[in-house]
């Protein structure tokens, strides 16, 4: 079957958006090759003159795909305004120029941070990933050291990825892996801005590939689909030139972050484990539960939106309304348990940072606790029904340890998370008012199973 390429692009239906003139060479680094760079980044970038070379940590399938459709691929819309047949408006994106993969070209992914013609790289790469010395900061952190022995041009290293000051903490992973000479380098050469990034973008499926083929008439298997809405806020912190992305350039991001973060992910994660104890397949299933989406809208009400102050003009309500409304999106199958997965990485800042604040400011702790309660028993790998669910997390072997070893009793595998100190704050583990609601909570969907307990909320 034909693939898209350079050479079909001009025998594509009219209805297809395709790109103009390609640019022949990269400024942008990108480290993650997944849907939601494809989705996101660059498409922001499409619209700019510049190019992106993207770099694949391990999995070599996408950058496979790409490099055998000249970097092309698609991104459809789907949604309440699709327009064509499909259901879907197909856009082909042009702004990616060349691929690497990590895992076994190291080295020129190395020599590609300290290329001076290289000015921003950007990084979608999980939670999880900044972790790991090993990694990605290591790697950015030899290429910063070439670049510092070059006394090459300034760099601009961007996170887009869901962390609080992610701009701060990627520098936190990287700036003690540098030497001294390449550390007092980068303070005046290497800016790391913040960002908060939007859009929501499924794991590509059978079903992405199938459309995408019978709207384009030839094989992408880079395809990959997404909701309408897009949001990209950036700290206008940039060491060098600065791509012309179409995004909200800020002082403080901090404010979006965390709005970004305790609600559309809060919401995201808390549906996911309701749902996928209960059984339903995708985020706007367990939506659709008797009772979810009332307790969606109470849980953003009296605790996500007391618990800080949101930037400028938004209101942490009216945005929590306009979430749960893109969560329902149709043409959307996002998966639970593809949300559900690291929840040891993303809770802390989705949600105990959320009950961190409400406890400091004396706040009742009653409905933020199910979300925990439904993470706990979500972690002990057993839906409603019986059925196994995945624990895909790298604390896996804790998470699951520490409930063995508690027992049956609710409360004692309450505390047992709780004193997971990587992933609850200190002063959280021994908060009696969250213990107790946060059991209650256990209790009842022990007994009852999601769905009852949501019903009678
Ligand atoms: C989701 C996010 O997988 C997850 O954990 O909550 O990927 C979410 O879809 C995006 O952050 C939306 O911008």
């Amino acid at each position: 079957m034909e693939r898209l390429s350079d050479e079909v692009l001009k025998r594509l239906p009219g209805d297809v958006t395709v790109p103009g003139d390609r640019p022949d060479r990269s400024g942008i680094l990108h480290l993650g090759a997944g849907a939601f760079h494809r989705a996101h980044q660059a498409v922001y970038t499409d619209d700019t003159d510049w190019g992106v070379t993207v770099a694949a940590p391990r999995s070599r399938d996408v950058i496979d795909a790409l490099a055998a459709q000249d970097g092309l691929y698609s991104v459809a819309t789907l949604g309440r305004s699709s327009g064509n047949d499909s259901g879907a408006d197909l856009r082909v994106i042009g702004s990616i120029v060349d691929t690497l993969h990590i895992a076994t070209e190291r080295d020129r992914a190395v020599s590609l941070v300290a290329d001076p013609a290289t000015h921003v790289v950007t990084l979608t790469v999980t939670e999880k990933a900044y972790r790991d010395p090993h990694g990605v900061p290591g790697l950015l952190a030899d290429g910063i050291a070439r670049r510092a022995a070059d006394d090459g041009p300034p760099l601009t290293i961007l996170c887009c990825d869901n962390l609080p000051d992610n701009g701060k903490t990627t520098r936190a992973a990287v700036e003690p892996l540098l030497g001294d000479a390449a550390r007092a380098w980068a303070e005046t050469h290497v800016t790391f801005p913040s960002s908060m990034v939007d859009r929501i973008v499924p794991a590509s499926t059978r079903a992405t590939y199938e459309r995408a083929l019978s709207v384009l008439g030839v094989t992408d298997l880079a395809a990959v689909e997404a909701e309408p809405f897009s949001q990209w806020v950036i700290e206008d912190d940039f060491a060098g030139p600065r791509p012309g992305w179409d995004a909200t350039y800020t002082a403080d991001v901090a404010g979006w972050e965390r709005l970004k973060l305790r609600t559309l992910n809060g919401v995201h994660s808390t549906l996911a484990y309701l749902g996928a104890l209960a059984g339903t397949e995708t985020v706007a299933e367990a939506l659709a539960l008797p009772g979810a989406e009332d307790f969606a809208r109470w849980l953003v009400a009296e605790q996500i939106a007391p618990s800080f102050t949101p930037p400028d003009g938004q209101d942490t309500v009216a945005y929590g309304d306009s979430v749960l409304e893109r969560f329902a999106n149709p043409g959307i199958r996002h998966r639970c348990i593809q949300i559900a997965m690291d929840g040891s990485q993303k809770l802390p800042q989705r949600l105990f940072a959320t009950i961190g604040d409400l406890a400091a400011a004396g706040i009742d702790l009653d409905l933020i606790a199910l979300p925990l309660a439904a993470w706990t028993r979500f972690c002990a790998g057993k839906a409603d029904d019986g059925a196994d669910l995945p624990l895909d997390d790298p604390l896996r072997d804790v998470l699951r340890q520490s409930l063995a070893a508690a027992g049956p009793n609710p409360a004692a595998r309450i505390d047992a998370i709780l004193g997971i100190r990587q992933v609850v704050p200190e002063p959280l583990a021994d908060n009696h008012q969250l213990r107790r609601a946060a059991a209650k909570w256990l209790r009842e969907l022990d007994r009852h199973g999601v769905a009852t307990t949501l019903e009678h909320l």
